[in-house]
């Protein structure tokens, strides 16, 4: 179960997002900075937009029509399966212990990769996956919540919540800020890396 000093007094949260500082050690920290700088990143595209982030995903990948996009030569091709690696095993079962969640629920698993001046926008995690649960490595960035915004109105960012997400912290999105919530980094300013596992919806 989510452990009881989680909820120590801090800055005001979305509803239902956990933080965790100091999830890792530095030690840990650099271990898998190690694993992750030799992986192939490559940028995504979904549908007409090429993100300028760049990932690496294992595990399931039950979003269709998305594609990896060569960096250099423009070439796309389909999402690869790659299967969990020790690192992200040995990961996923920290997560595992902290939020309570049987770690083989958690199917998939991102790598990704922000250099300086890389935003992600504001968009809701496709409907296919449940919690998401996001490491942070290398640097902080600055993360944004706001209440999505009803069929036909325009989004409300005056009611929007700021998460810094220190490097090796730990955030889970589930429940509300999951489901009713749309979150987004502004770019950062200096290279950070991310790893986000996340458990599918069950049937
Ligand atoms: O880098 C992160 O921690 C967030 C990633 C994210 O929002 C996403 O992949 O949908």
């Amino acid at each position: 179960m989510i452990q009881p000093d989680f909820f120590s007094a801090g800055p005001a949260l979305p509803p239902d997002l956990l933080y965790r500082p100091d999830f890792l050690s530095a030690e840990e920290e650099s271990a898998l900075l190690e694993e992750i700088r030799p992986l192939g990143f490559r940028r995504a595209r979904f549908q007409q937009y090429t993100a300028l982030r760049r990932v690496v995903r294992f595990g399931s990948e039950s979003v269709p029509n998305r594609v990896w996009v060569d960096k250099e030569s423009e070439e796309e091709e389909a999402f690869p399966r790659i299967d969990f690696p020790p690192f992200i095993l040995a990961l996923r079962e920290r997560i595992a212990a902290f939020t309570g969640i049987p770690a083989a629920r958690f199917e998939h698993g991102l790598v990704t990769e922000y250099q300086p001046g890389t935003p992600i926008g504001w968009h809701r995690d496709a409907p296919n996956h449940e919690t998401v649960a996001g490491i942070s490595l290398q640097n902080a960035c600055r993360m944004r919540f706001r209440p999505l915004p009803r069929r036909g109105s325009k989004p409300d960012s005056s009611q929007a919540i700021e998460v810094v997400l220190e490097p090796r912290s730990l955030y889970v999105m589930r429940d509300e800020v999951r489901w009713n919530w749309q979150h987004h980094i502004p770019a950062v300013k200096s290279l950070r890396y991310s790893i986000t596992m996340r458990t599918q919806v069950r049937p």
